[in-house]
């Protein structure tokens, strides 16, 4: 546990091996155009793991080709949809038969604990598999019954070529938000990964191959956001793009689509998600809920509970319980048993945390606990807890993306209210009460796209998520994600005989 832990210890050898590199473009391992590589690190030391094919507008530009012709040529849209959920199936069969591997390059890549990528999200990549692979031959129009002596339908038609840009903090689950309605609806797809994390987006799409996804369906594109992503949301021959990021980029990503060619975006962007502590709450379970809600996966998720809000009338109890789990948690290499949480993602995001600590000290906030890296190598951050937030200091108002708990006290419903909406955000909050009356209230007043009553962070896979305000445009995973993958036609044809 951090508070007595001097130091981290050697890092323990990761239990897989890097065998894949490359790009992949229709079906295949290539190098980029360029020969360029560069280097993925190991969040625990900051050394090299592998140096990974570094894809820019050319490699961009053969994987578009690829994605298109497989879309236009087929098989893949005009495949039976039966025949498109078996191959996911499959997908899902194989990411099961290698959940380990898989885990383990997630957790070299991206510091999280071992235990929470083997037995949460590589199993939850699986899920979602399978949840889509139910869905592909579930899809279909409508019969319309409009004015006049017309036979009128509907046909659902897959879009084209999806472009997708996925973040760093969930690699495999935001391949899985992403691939999983575009393969089902009939899509074919570019997929550039995130340049801090681009092993296991490699290593799952060759699973989806030797599952029999027909060559150019899904493409890889290691790289970075300025040239390869760029270029992606720039192409001409792109129908759609999604994307998971910050809400500068989102803002970025909007005004390439414009200006190319106006493709539909749907953008998953940032947050500052309130956690409400009403009065009347349990208290032990709120601080164990509210703890979880900002510290799982080292705070690095876009609706972590950052703003935790509680009633004066617990606040004093509160403050103690959420100080002692942060300085229980259990930190250290994620390779260990037991560690809740390890490193964050890299230099640039460590630096940006420390900074924000930094803040929030100077701006008068009382640091109740950590404050400070954890021990002397790696990009490890001690849990740290400050009290007496104000609403208008940098830390109660932008998304820090680490483990930093920020307690704000309030009086009554209608200033909690005003306040939690009082942010350019509004993905998701919390809220815990025995009172169906104030949650009722409140999940109707809060302006966020999910609100998790007495619980946070379920993910499930039919769940839809997604942003209000800044925090983004359009919902992914459940039924909702579908749409952001098809079209619609409207199909008329005159009746001969109206009468009947
Ligand atoms: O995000 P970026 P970064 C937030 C979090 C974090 C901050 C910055 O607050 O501290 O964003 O993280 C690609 N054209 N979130 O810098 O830049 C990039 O290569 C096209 C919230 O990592 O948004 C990567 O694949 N693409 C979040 C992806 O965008 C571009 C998850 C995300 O990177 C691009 C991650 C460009 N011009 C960070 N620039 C969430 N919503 O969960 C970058 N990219």
């Amino acid at each position: 546990r951090y508070s007595t832990a001097v130091e981290v210890e050697e890092p323990i050898s990761p239990p897989v091996k890097v065998n894949y590199t490359q790009l992949l473009i229709d079906g295949k391992f290539v190098d980029s155009a360029s020969g360029k590589t560069f280097p993925t690190l190991d969040p625990r030391t900051g050394d090299v793991i592998a140096h990974v094919a570094e894809g820019d507008v050319e490699d961009i530009n053969r994987a578009v080709s690829a994605a298109r012709k497989a879309f236009d040529e087929g098989p893949w849209p005009r495949m039976t949809a039966y025949e498109r959920s078996n191959i996911l199936l499959r997908f899902a069969d194989l990411i099961e038969k290698h959940n380990d591997e898989l885990a383990a390059l997630e957790t070299w890549d991206n510091g999280k604990p071992y235990e929470q990528a083997a037995k949460i999200e590589v199993p939850m990549l699986a899920r979602l598999m399978r949840y889509y692979a139910g869905w592909a031959d579930k899809i279909h129009g409508l019969i319309v019954p409009a004015d006049g002596p017309h036979h009128v339908q509907t046909l659902h038609e897959p879009i084209g070529v999806a472009g997708q840009i996925i973040p760093w903090n969930f690699p495999l689950l935001m391949f899985a938000w992403k691939v999983g309605p575009a393969l089902a609806c009939g899509n074919t797809i570019v997929l550039k990964s995130a340049e801090q994390t681009p092993l296991s987006a490699i290593y799952a799409a060759k699973l989806l191959y030797e599952a029999g996804l027909p060559e150019g369906v899904i493409n890889v594109i290691s790289g970075f956001g300025a040239t390869a992503g760029a270029a992606l949301a720039s192409h001409m021959e792109v129908d759609k793009l999604a994307f998971t990021g910050s809400t500068d980029t989102g803002k970025i990503i909007l005004q390439l689509a414009a200006k190319s060619n106006l493709k539909p975006v749907t953008l998953e962007l940032g947050g500052k998600s309130p956690f409400i502590v009403c009065e009347d709450a349990d208290v032990d379970k709120a601080a164990e809920m509210a703890h979880f809600a900002l510290f799982f996966n080292q705070g690095q998720c876009c609706c972590a509970g950052s703003r935790t809000f509680v009633h004066e009338k617990v606040y004093d109890e509160f403050i103690e319980k959420a100080k002692a789990l942060a300085k229980n948690r259990a930190v250290g290499d994620p390779f260990k048993s037991g560690i809740e949480q390890g490193p964050q993602i890299d230099k640039k995001q460590f630096d940006k945390i420390l900074g924000y600590i930094r803040s929030g000290i100077e701006c008068g906030a009382t640091l109740e606990t950590g404050g400070e890296r954890f021990g002397d190598k790696g990009y490890y951050i001690q849990p740290t807890v400050f009290t007496n937030v104000k609403d208008d200091a940098l830390i109660a108002k932008e998304e820090i993306f680490g483990p930093v708990q920020t307690i704000l006290k309030y009086k009554n419903l209608d200033e909690v209210i005003q306040r939690s909406n009082a942010s350019r955000y509004g993905l998701a909050a919390g809220v815990f009460t025995q009172n169906i009356d104030t949650a009722n209230t409140l999940t109707r007043a809060l302006r966020v796209g999910s609100v998790f009553i007495n619980c946070f962070d379920v993910f499930d896979a039919a769940i839809p998520f997604g942003g209000y305000k800044m925090s983004g445009q359009g919902r992914e995973k459940g039924i909702y994600s579908l749409s952001n993958y098809l079209q619609v036609k409207a199909v008329v044809t005159p009746l001969k005989n109206p009468a009947w």
